[in-house]
């Protein structure tokens, strides 16, 4: 079967999530442009993640939560591709698929959200005590870190539902990544991006990766036309510093890549759940070689610590 048969039917795998909808539909009509001779359609799923929304994110552990499903859709075949926010996306993909493409990333920052009481206020003046909701053991190491003096506490449930829980009192603020926001259209709600150096993003945050089978070189030629060569490489680096620091996507490990030319940086961090230890570190060299310097960063950080610092979190998220 070519891809250019008027007939062929392609079926792309969505969780049904507002956000995994909205991304989803983004693919189908960027390839439904670029191979108007094809029918894509959707297909959802609910995942594992979706259905535990009373329990700690950090607590149920991480291994595919969110796309476990979806991958189970294409080996079976009941669906050809799937579409990720690529920093829900394993570092390791189960055997025989594979990571097929990765679009363009969007704003990769972490946002402040604050209830209107705060509206005056920035990360940096909120007071004493003031009640931050986050699941996010980076977010919450990393704000921990800076700001000692602020409180934290568990947010579960999609977007509307921890908004609603904000505006209500609940919290005095949230975190929230910059490009869920902005793609729900709800980019008003973000009152300040969170500076890298107070917050390093998640591996991968702000853009897409879409899984398919390997060796499926009829979709892996589509996919091939929605690829973002420079977010690749980047996202590229920051997979292997995850990977080689076996972290899965519920640890407190931070990134930021930038590609200027030929060249790529890429700053790592990873801390404490209390915030009291953080190292950080940057590498920079040829963007070809990026994996090469996701593995030499990881390498620099765990000389400095990062492995107790990681096997002491693990140990702990065991026993709780
Ligand atoms: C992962 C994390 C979170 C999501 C952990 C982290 C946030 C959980 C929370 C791996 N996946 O970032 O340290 O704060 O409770 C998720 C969001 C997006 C993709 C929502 C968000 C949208 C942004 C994107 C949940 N997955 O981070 O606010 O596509 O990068």
């Amino acid at each position: 079967m070519t891809i250019s048969a008027p007939t062929r039917t392609v079926r792309i795998g969505s969780r049904k999530s507002q956000l995994a909808l909205v991304q989803t539909y983004w693919v189908q009509e960027q390839l439904q442009k670029n191979f108007p001779n094809i029918t894509f359609e959707v297909h959802t799923m609910s995942t594992q993640g979706d259905k535990i929304l009373d329990v700690a994110l950090a607590k149920i552990g991480d291994k595919g939560l969110f796309t476990k499903e979806l991958e189970l859709g294409m080996l079976q075949n009941q669906t050809d591709l799937a579409v990720h926010s690529l920093k829900d996306l394993s570092t390791n993909l189960p055997e025989g698929l594979v990571l097929g493409c990765v679009t363009e990333r969007e704003n990769p920052a972490d946002a402040l959200v604050v209830h209107e009481k705060f509206l005056d206020k920035q990360l940096d003046t909120l007071p004493e005590g003031a009640v931050i909701g986050t699941s996010s053991l980076r977010r919450l190491a990393q704000l921990r870190h800076h700001y000692p003096y602020l409180k934290f506490k568990d947010v579960r449930g999609n977007l509307n539902t921890r908004l609603a829980k904000l505006d209500a009192g609940e919290y005095d603020a949230l975190i929230l990544a910059v490009a869920g926001l902005q793609r729900l259209g709800m980019g008003d709600r973000i009152h300040q991006a969170i500076p890298l150096e107070v917050s390093l993003h998640a591996v991968g945050q702000g853009a897409l990766g879409i899984e398919c089978r390997a060796g499926d070189t009829d979709i892996l030629d589509l996919l091939n036309s929605l690829e973002d060569t420079p977010t690749a490489q980047r996202c590229y680096a920051e997979r292997a510093f995850l990977r080689e620091l076996e972290g899965g996507c519920q640890v407190p490990i931070g990134v930021n890549t930038k590609i200027e030319g030929d060249r790529l940086t890429l700053t790592g961090m990873v801390a404490s759940l209390d915030g009291h230890k953080l190292v950080k570190d940057i590498v920079a060299g040829l963007s070809y070689d990026a994996e090469e310097l996701g593995i030499q960063l990881a390498q620099k950080l765990r000389e400095q610590g990062a492995q107790e610092i990681l096997d002491k979190i693990l140990a702990e998220v065991e026993r709780s």
